[in-house]
């Protein structure tokens, strides 16, 4: 009987997995990139937090993560990732 059980219930366990690596893999690629406080816009109140983090890298008091938006990621935060910053200026969110 606990096997008939488990056999049904597998597939849903899979199957939430699945759905929430999807939604994870959607949210991560609805982010407009410069948007780290994220209020929908790239601003001058997130050039103030890219400012904080500027020519830090990963070990760095001062590095965050977030602003480590250039691709590859190099964990750096650098004028690679000040293009895409300065790409997204003033961008708004359409979602
Ligand atoms: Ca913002």
């Amino acid at each position: 009987m606990i096997l008939c059980v488990t056999a049904v219930l597998e597939p849903d366990i899979y199957w939430q997995a699945e759905w929430s690596y999807l939604l994870a893999s959607f949210a991560t690629d609805l982010k407009l990139q410069g948007d780290f406080n994220y209020d929908g816009v790239v601003d001058l109140n997130d050039l103030k937090i890219f400012a904080n983090a500027w020519c830090s890298s990963q070990g760095d008091g001062s590095f965050n993560a977030a602003c480590d938006i250039s691709l590859p990621k190099d964990n750096t935060i650098n004028f690679e990732d000040y293009a895409v910053f300065a790409a997204n200026w003033l961008a708004v969110s359409p979602y």
